[in-house]
């Protein structure tokens, strides 16, 4: 409870930042996205996780104004980095459940595109698979919506919902992620091979990119690479970064 009514003057005070984890094609070594990742430094307790206080704002109804911010945050450094010679990146920002079913996520979204005058082409909404699989309808409704002003939408944490692939085949979506569950058996495990294999051919059939995240070892990169996997996202090549860390690295690895 208290930590909730802290997180209340956390916006205002601006003990939130941003922080950017690389997104990188594991053949061509080139750094193609960025998933930004909120930070709280909480002026006693110092850093508390987003698996901590996202809950908690969810529940408190701050989630929608957190969410904005960290929209408008990410929509503003897409800008910097273009300015500053980056190109062709995407910067993923997470969608919570609440922010996704607000009153006018979309006309939110369409305000925070026109004040930052962000190229909406390099910005990817990602929301998980048990917030897409809830309302269906409504779902594709906006996520249609959303595609329509040019963003790109992610399928986060996908394989550890209560996933129905005959969905999945009229999402309009761009690109699925493979949750860290599966990587981290790779290479050896017998059904994470069968899994991480069935969901990257899956997602080629179906014209979606696909992400591996949680990759933390050589041998899941080579393994990954071998089945067609398109990005790279974990610790083997990077942590998340301030953004003039993750401008250092963007141009080292190119
Ligand atoms: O960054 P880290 O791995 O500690 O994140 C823990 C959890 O918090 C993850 O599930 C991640 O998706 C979530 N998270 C991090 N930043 C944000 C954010 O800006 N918005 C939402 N909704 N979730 C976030
Ligand atoms: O739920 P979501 O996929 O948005 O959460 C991403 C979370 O995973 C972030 O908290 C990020 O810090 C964490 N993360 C990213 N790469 C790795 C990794 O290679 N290993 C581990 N253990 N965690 C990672
Ligand atoms: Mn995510
Ligand atoms: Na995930």
């Amino acid at each position: 409870l208290e930590l909730q009514q802290d997180l209340r003057k956390a916006l205002g005070n601006g003990q939130f930042h941003l922080v950017y984890q690389p997104q990188v094609d594991g053949i061509a070594k080139r750094v193609c996205g960025a998933e930004a990742l909120l930070r709280w430094t909480h002026p006693e307790k110092g850093f508390v996780s987003p698996a901590v206080f996202i809950p908690l704002a969810e529940e408190s109804g701050l989630m929608v104004e957190i969410g904005t911010c960290v929209l408008r945050e990410a929509c503003k450094q897409s800008v910097i980095w273009k300015s500053q010679g980056v190109e062709k990146l995407t910067i993923s920002v997470n969608i919570s459940g609440k922010q996704f079913r607000s009153e006018d996520f979309l006309g939110t979204v369409k305000s925070v595109l026109a004040e930052t005058q962000a190229v909406p082409e390099m910005i990817m909404l990602e929301i998980t698979e048990s917030l897409a699989m809830s309302d269906v309808d409504k779902t594709v409704e906006l996520l249609a919506d959303l595609r329509a002003l040019g963003l790109e939408v992610s399928v986060d944490d996908f394989g550890t919902g209560y996933s129905s692939l005959s969905y999945l085949k009229d999402f309009p979506i761009d690109e699925l992620k493979i949750d860290k569950a599966f990587v981290d058996g790779l290479p050896n495990n017998k059904g994470d091979q069968a899994i991480a294999s069935a969901i990257v051919t899956m997602a080629k059939k179906l014209g979606y990119k696909i992400v591996a995240e949680g990759v933390e070892e050589l041998p899941q990169v080579d393994y990954l690479n071998a089945l067609g996997c398109d990005l790279i996202q974990g610790y083997y090549f990077s942590k998340p970064l301030q953004p003039d860390d993750f401008l250092k690295y963007y141009f080292e690895l190119e």
